[in-house]
């Protein structure tokens, strides 16, 4: 593995969530792949999970870590080729990389989508240049379109809490007050087409995700359609994914007051057949989930963040392994 991007670069999902399993029981049991090696995160937006988890697998790992918060303490980065650099940016990225790969053997990259240009963003501009010039394995941290990290972690969630042998899973778009990527539910959606489950999306209408990611997932326009009989419900905001109206791409569409009865509450959850509830934190209350349903006996919020070590962990050790 070269990249962490897509749910294929994993390989065989039942042979990962067999080593996830494997590597929960036994976290510490591979410190001697890590020694002397150095993983690089570098962040161009805020995070606690994926921060803290991925610091700590790597550590399980016996691996060194350094972390690079670019907007706080680094030169501005200039990300445009071509551009005369007569503004605020100091460096450019077409140096940076290089150099930031010069210093570690692995590097994890979060930058979200910008939503200026919507082919920037689904042609992943920034990621894309740490793959082809820091010389450097890389995984998505996540990136403008993708959170595998994220994702497989949620597998791994749903493979230790399911009931049934093929779970209905349900994602729900949720209000939201300002504009979040459609990276999270990409990635969950691309993630969950690849797994043993029966997998449906509900969200209003404009929020279509893109094609690339839903595949054949069944869409369900009706929210509470879509909730009956769930044994999973992942809810997550996102903004327009312009796929109808490119115009449209990366805004709130109307007053998320309009929306508020998207809110997963115990309504929905009444449909379900006693649902788990999961998201991928950080979550606003009541507006994306009641304090009710969160605090309930159904959440899985908080053993979902945990698994994110579990999720860094496996992925950082296949890279380990082929070093
Ligand atoms: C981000 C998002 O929605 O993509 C990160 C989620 C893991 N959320 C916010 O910016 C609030
Ligand atoms: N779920 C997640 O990635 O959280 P952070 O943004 O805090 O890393």
């Amino acid at each position: 593995m070269k990249v962490f991007q897509n749910v294929q670069d994993i390989g065989n999902l039942q042979d990962a969530l067999k080593e996830a399993l494997e590597v929960k029981r036994n976290r510490f049991a591979y410190q001697h792949l890590g020694k002397n090696k150095t993983l690089l995160m570098v962040f161009f937006n805020n995070s606690l999970r994926t921060r803290l988890s991925t610091q700590k697998a790597a550590m399980n790992l016996g691996m060194n870590v350094i972390v690079l918060d670019v907007n706080a303490g680094a030169w501005k980065l200039e990300t445009e080729r071509g551009v005369i650099m007569d503004g605020d940016k100091s460096e450019h990225l077409l140096e940076a990389i290089p150099v930031m790969g010069s210093y570690c053997d692995l590097i994890g990259v979060r930058s979200f989508a910008r939503f200026e240009n919507r082919d920037d963003d689904y042609n992943e501009a920034i990621l894309q240049q740490f793959v082809k010039y820091s010389g450097k394995p890389v995984f998505f941290m996540e990136s403008a379109t993708v959170h595998p990290l994220q994702s497989f972690a949620d597998l791994i969630t749903i493979e230790e809490y399911k009931e049934i042998p093929r779970p209905k899973v349900v994602m729900t778009w949720a209000p939201h007050p300002k504009a979040l990527p459609q990276a999270v539910p990409n990635s969950f959606a691309q993630w969950m087409n690849a797994a043993d489950v029966d997998f449906v999306i509900t969200h209003p209408e404009g929020y279509e995700l893109d094609s690339k990611f839903v595949g054949n997932a069944r869409i369900e326009y009706d929210q509470m359609a879509a909730m009956e009989g769930a044994d999973f419900v992942y809810a997550k905001n996102w903004s327009c994914p312009g796929v109808s109206r490119p115009e449209d791409y990366g805004k709130v569409l109307g007053d998320y007051h309009d929306y508020l009865d998207w809110t997963v509450s115990e309504r929905q959850m009444a449909v379900t057949r006693d649902a788990h509830f999961m998201h991928c934190l950080p979550v606003r209350r009541n507006m994306i989930v009641t304090d009710e349903v969160i605090e309930g006996p159904r959440s899985l919020v908080i053993p979902e963040a945990a698994n994110r070590e579990i999720s860094a962990e496996v992925v950082i050790k296949r890279f380990l392994e082929e070093m």
